[in-house]
């Protein structure tokens, strides 16, 4: 059965793989099924087909036969689920793996997306300048947190994961901030997760995106 994704017909991040069909996509990458993506503009993101498929007007979706997903997070564990490649057969191993994807989108992600919106969507507020320092302050804990556990690890829990894969994926949007390097072990984490063939294949493919709308 033919997977189809929907991500951004011209992404805000101008193809730096930072929104989350990314996430997906690798995930399908890794696992290696093919699938198809459907590009979607903010306009068709806000109207009822869309709507019926992801009711916040987001991107990503997915859809496989009668099925249909929506939240990144829910689609790469329905994938690491189904195929193998991304969640160990050891039983606990398994727990342990999903136990990091809900901590990368539960715990480490919220205080990223929080700078990014007091940055992105409030950065004229008169309270930004005094705002961001705290949300730095509260970044800069969990990443020091992180980075402890993962120490000289190659990756968060023996074998790669789907666990990785998400806690990556969160990080990289802290890239451009400059945070990351401040913690060499994440940002060499980040670098082993970027070497990975489908990552690249990932990668490529949401960049050939953007350039393509940019003509
Ligand atoms: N919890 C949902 C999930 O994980 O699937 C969140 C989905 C979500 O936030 N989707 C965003 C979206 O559709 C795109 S990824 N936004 C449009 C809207 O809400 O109207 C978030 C994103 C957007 C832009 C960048 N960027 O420019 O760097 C990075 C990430």
């Amino acid at each position: 059965m033919t997977i189809t994704i929907t991500a951004f017909e011209k992404s805000p991040d101008r193809g730096q793989g930072l929104a989350r069909d990314m996430r997906v996509r690798w995930a399908l990458e890794e696992v290696g099924q093919p699938y198809v993506v459907r590009l979607v503009s903010f306009r068709a993101m806000r109207e009822p087909a869309h709507l019926a498929l992801q009711p916040f007007g987001q991107i990503p979706t997915y859809e496989e036969g009668d099925l249909a997903l929506f939240e990144s997070g829910a689609i790469v564990f329905h994938i690491a689920e189904r195929h193998a490649g991304l969640l160990p057969d050891d039983p606990n191993a398994r727990a342990r793996a999903i136990t990091w994807m809900f901590a990368a989108i539960g715990t480490v992600e919220p205080p990223i997306l929080e700078r990014q919106t007091a940055m992105f969507a409030e950065g004229d507020r008169n309270w930004t300048a005094e705002r961001l320092p705290l949300i730095d302050d509260r970044i800069r804990t969990r990443l020091s947190e992180l980075s402890t556990r993962l120490g000289d690890a190659e990756w968060l829990d023996g074998e790669f994961s789907a666990g990785d894969l998400a806690m990556v994926h969160v990080l990289l949007r802290l890239r451009p901030s400059g945070m990351l390097a401040e913690y060499p072990n994440l940002a060499a984490y980040l670098e082993r997760a970027e070497e990975r063939p489908a990552y690249k294949r990932a990668y490529d493919a949401q960049a050939a995106v953007f350039k393509a709308s940019t003509g």
